[in-house]
């Protein structure tokens, strides 16, 4: 097979470089990779860096949800996942790698504290990710749970109680520019453009753990987020103290 995507289906940017190559009508293969195994598998599999989304095409290996946007509208123009203007091209360009560096970590960084944290979410995603014996799963994936928590992000933090609170401080900030950027067009919707897929995957992870529903689905971009991305696999269980979510508790948008 000539495209080779490895995804895991709990992971948010793999969810958008899917969605990117089911866009395009592209014959490809999908190999899951097993959470928190991602470093070992894909290194086994020749990529030089640790994450997914990983894509195999044509020969060349490319990582990176926002190159991976750009290898495959290369390859295949149609539908466009920028726009051709280079003004309009610029504005999606900026919102995607806002996307990319400051949104998607947020949602990773509750999942790894929470996946550190709590075994029954470690249960639920092995199970998920169809994994026989998912309580044995979870036991063994503790220390490399513990060990994702401390990485550090491209945005400086980890996920620490204080890491974790500082996005719940910034969240509805960046909510509300998400909804901005899609009432201004910079997030296209039909077809989908590059932004669009990079946030939309991030605001509807968001959306399903228990803890910021509430807040995350009184936002005009959850409601796209959930069509565009209706068969996401997540569900994660109330993992947060109460008090850390008082800053998702002020109004939100008219
Ligand atoms: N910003 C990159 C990052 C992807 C990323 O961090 N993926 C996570 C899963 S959502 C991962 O595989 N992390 C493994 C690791 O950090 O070792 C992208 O958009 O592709």
């Amino acid at each position: 097979m000539a495209v080779v995507l490895y995804w895991m289906a709990i992971s948010h940017p793999s969810q958008a470089a899917r969605k990117m190559l089911d866009l395009k009508g592209i014959d490809y293969e999908l190999v899951d990779v097993l959470p928190l195994n991602q470093r070992v598998h894909l290194r086994l599999a020749g990529f030089r860096g640790g994450t997914v989304p990983a894509l195999k095409l044509e020969g060349h290996k490319i990582q990176g949800s926002r190159r991976i946007a750009r290898a495959v509208d290369e390859r295949w123009p149609e539908p466009p996942l920028f726009p051709a203007d280079p003004t309009a091209r610029a504005r999606v360009e900026q919102a995607e790698r806002w996307g990319e560096e400051e949104l998607q970590p947020v949602p990773r960084r509750l999942f790894r504290f929470a996946a550190a944290e709590n075994p029954e979410l470690r249960r639920g995603v092995a199970r998920v990710a169809g994994l026989p014996a998912a309580g044995l799963v979870a036991a063994a994936s503790k220390p490399a749970a513990a060990y994702y928590a401390r990485t550090i992000e491209a945005d400086g933090r980890r996920a620490t109680e204080a890491g974790v609170r500082a996005d719940l401080a910034a969240l509805p900030a960046m909510l509300d520019r998400a909804d901005r950027l899609l009432a201004d067009g910079t997030l296209a919707l039909d077809p989908p453009n590059a932004a669009a897929l990079q946030i939309l995957a991030t605001v509807r992870l968001l959306d399903a753990f228990e803890d910021l529903h509430d807040h995350v689905a009184a936002h005009s971009c959850a409601a796209p987020a959930r069509d565009l991305f209706a068969d996401y696999p997540a569900r994660l269980p109330r993992v947060l103290e109460p008090a850390w979510l008082e800053p998702l508790l002020v109004p939100g948008p008219a």
